[in-house]
């Protein structure tokens, strides 16, 4: 049977997909429909009404039609006729009609889709029923975009294997370093009562092909791996299963003690390893396709190995031995830096995990961080990319911004992920980039990671404003691609979450583009690092010091004089040059090649050092904060331009928001050059106005109440 005529026979059987156009684009929207808003189209670039065939009623395939109608409804509206164009989704093994097509599906791996132009049908196809829903999406996001789908050939296949939110979420409801309001986790009312919203928040994540979610915090507490926690745990993974979403859970290292009855937590104590394999057995029992434990140990006050004289390695590879027999991965974080080391901080995440290379188990997956200090505005990418050819490394984001102005501060970081992946380690010559350890393709790994901390909340608008959305979605589509170009998936989110006119969407990712610069500008510019408040990392605080460790402080950082600022990390320093592969530490090292973005992270120099532009050194820095306060400036003009392309709700919530971060850099600025002065006793270059307030002002601003801890 030719394809037109078995598809007309399956658009009788099923009868039309009705759709109507929904109401008015202009209504007011608060944000919660994120990027899969599908609003009516332009006339010009709505498509075809198309029919869609029934096919195998599998819980994931259910729902890929399911959102092919809701969104085909919504961005196109209008009635099919028995001669209008069709889409034909599914797997080979779940229907003939795909199988007869003999799709060459190969590529596609596990995950993977094929979407094509078959005559009048477009099929997307998949190996899996997951691989086809992300085709879907891919298919609907073409229709949102405005982008042709009358022609189609495309592939697509996740590069990274294990895609991750990472929610710092804790048991009674308060999210870690959240901005967005409570835990999306209603842990009280489950298992019983499954908000309606964790379906949402399955299908944002399926439709970014995000793959798993760790529920509770790195800093965990034991109880969540209770019998009852477990069962709220199951609940959830009930839910994002058809979405292809699996759970995981950060296990506290001392949970045996705690929980277990034991009186320890030795890794090698034959009582621990059997607890551990229990736990294990019980949490699959309850969540079959459970994906594993993160664990932070021996990192920040949090329990593990080194309390018993062992390593990370015992401890990441007892936990590997007790859920690999059911498929699972333990993620080990690196961010390990001990409380008695003296040394920089920044060598020592480098320091504890590169002497173990090739002794952790194929299912553990060491956990990195971008860069080696914290999660900061700018950070060189992290020594350990490149260092350990025989470990599983996988990549930690953060989303959430901690150290970039919480939920307020309009910054895309899309940028900040990009300059990472792309940065060059040199492990294996050129061409050895961060994205290329991470995919695994460097040193022909398969368990490879990309791991987020959520930016995610109770909020009505999930991430606490209108522009962190296009952080969770950033993230989700460089997991997928790690390669894949931060300017283009800005213009996606862009025309998807709020429109497609190109008077809006050129000057909306043009300001999104240069945002995260311009966060570094006001914060921390020219390499400075860890500024923020103290604890709360809330506003300036470049005189923070004293308290329980100097690597919590401000002034370890900076190391201002009255002979200069910044850290020498170079050989006459603490030598944290020496951790990257020879040709990019002397990169680094050398005055005339390094990065002027990264200086004061590698070196000390005096005020009136010449930067390539022929400024001071002091100029520079005052340039700098002041280039970042105007940007923001240049946004909220932007911004109010824009007023004829985005309804007023969010509208009014961006432009308020603008109106924060404009006087937060400011705040920035003039806290900033008002501390530094005292020790460059120059003055500020031409036309630059004095801070309007004394140092003392700046330093005596409290803020107990800061949102996230
Ligand atoms: C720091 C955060 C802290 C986290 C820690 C981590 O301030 O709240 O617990 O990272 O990643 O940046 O473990």
């Amino acid at each position: 049977m030719r394809l037109a005529s078995f598809m007309r026979g399956l658009w009788l059987a099923a009868g039309l997909v009705s759709a109507t156009l929904g109401g008015s684009a202009a209504r007011a929207e608060d944000g919660y429909d994120l990027w899969l808003r599908y609003r009516p189209l332009p006339a010009a670039q709505r498509p075809e009404p198309r029919t869609i065939a029934p096919g195998a009623d599998t819980p994931t395939l259910k729902i890929a039609r399911a959102e092919l109608q809701r969104g085909l409804g919504g961005l196109v509206g209008g009635a099919p006729s028995p001669d209008s164009p069709s889409i034909l989704l599914g797997t080979p093994a779940g229907s003939p009609a795909v199988a007869a097509l003999n799709l060459p599906l190969k590529g596609a791996g596990d995950e993977g889709y094929l979407i094509r132009t078959v005559g009048k049908t477009t099929v997307i196809a998949g190996n899996s029923d997951i691989g086809v829903l992300y085709g879907v999406f891919h298919y609907l996001r073409l229709v949102q975009t405005g982008q042709g789908v009358d022609t189609l050939d495309i592939l697509s296949a996740p590069k990274v294997k294990h895609r991750l939110l990472n929610h710092w979420d804790n048991l009674n409801g308060s999210v870690e370093r959240g901005y967005a309001g409570a835990s999306l986790w209603d842990w009280w009312k489950l298992p019983d009562y499954k908000d309606p919203r964790y379906v949402d928040y399955a299908r944002a994540n399926a439709s970014i092909g995000i793959n798993g979610a760790v529920l509770n915090n790195v800093n965990a507490k034991a109880d969540s791996l209770t019998a009852p926690y477990i069962a709220k745990a199951a609940a959830l993974a009930e839910v994002f299963r058809p979405y292809g979403i699996k759970v995981y859970l950060s296990a506290r290292f001392s949970a045996p003690i705690e929980i277990g009855g034991l009186k320890t937590a030795d890794p090698l104590d034959p009582a621990v390893r059997a607890f551990w394999k229990a736990k294990a057995d019980e949490i699959y029992k309850a969540i079959p396709d459970f994906g594993g434990f993160l664990v932070k140990a021996n990192s920040e006050g949090q329990p593990g190995p080194q309390d018993y004289g062992r390593t990370h390695v015992d401890g990441a590879n007892m936990l590997a031995d007790a859920v690999g027999p059911h498929g699972g991965i333990v993620m080990w974080r690196a961010f390990v830096y001990s409380h008695e080391q003296p040394d920089d901080r920044a060598k020592q995440g480098y320091g504890e995990f590169k002497p173990f290379d090739g002794q952790f188990r194929d299912n553990v997956i060491v956990q990195v961080k971008n860069g080696a200090i914290d999660f900061q505005p700018r950070e060189p990418f992290h020594p350990l990319f490149g260092a350990m050819p025989k470990t599983n490394l996988g990549m930690e984001f953060q989303i959430t911004k901690e150290y970039l102005g919480f939920a307020t501060h309009l910054v895309y970081l899309g940028p900040l992920y990009e300059e990472t992946l792309k940065s060059d380690t040199y492990a294996k010559g050129q061409g050895s980039t961060v994205a290329k350890v991470v995919d695994g393709t460097l040193d022909g790994r398969s368990q490879t990671l990309m791991a987020g901390v959520a930016n995610i909340g109770r909020d009505r608008n999930w991430s606490g404003s209108q522009f962190d959305q296009a952080n969770w979605y950033v993230f989700g589509r460089l997991a997928w691609d790690p390669e894949a170009s931060t300017k283009d998936i800005a213009a996606d989110w862009a025309r998807m979450t709020f429109s497609t006119d190109p008077r809006f969407v050129q000057p909306a990712v043009a300001m999104m583009m240069g945002s995260r610069e311009a966060a570094v500008d006001y914060m921390t510019p020219l390499g400075l690092h860890h500024q923020m408040g103290r604890s709360h990392h809330y506003g300036p605080g470049p005189w923070v010091s004293g308290g329980e460790r100097a690597d919590w402080t401000s002034v370890y950082y900076a190391k201002a004089g009255k002979d200069g600022i910044g850290f020498d990390r170079t050989a006459a320093g603490s030598n944290a040059v020496a951790q990257y592969a020879p040709v990019v530490a002397q990169r680094f090292s050398d005055l005339k090649t390094v990065d002027e973005k990264d200086l004061l992270w590698f070196h000390h120099l005096p005020w009136t050092y010449r930067l390539r532009s022929g400024q001071t050194l002091w100029d520079g820095l005052v340039t700098h904060y002041s280039r970042g306060v105007s940007y923001v400036d240049g946004m909220g003009r932007t911004w109010a331009d824009l007023a004829p392309y985005v309804d007023p709700e969010r509208h009014a919530q961006v432009a308020d928001f603008l109106a924060i971060q404009r006087n937060e850099a400011q705040w920035w600025r003039d806290a900033s050059i008002a501390y530094f002065q005292t020790f460059s006793g120059l003055p500020l270059p031409a036309g630059e106005a004095a801070p309007p307030h004394s140092l003392d002002y700046y330093e005596s601003l409290s803020f107990p109440y800061a949102p996230g801890i």
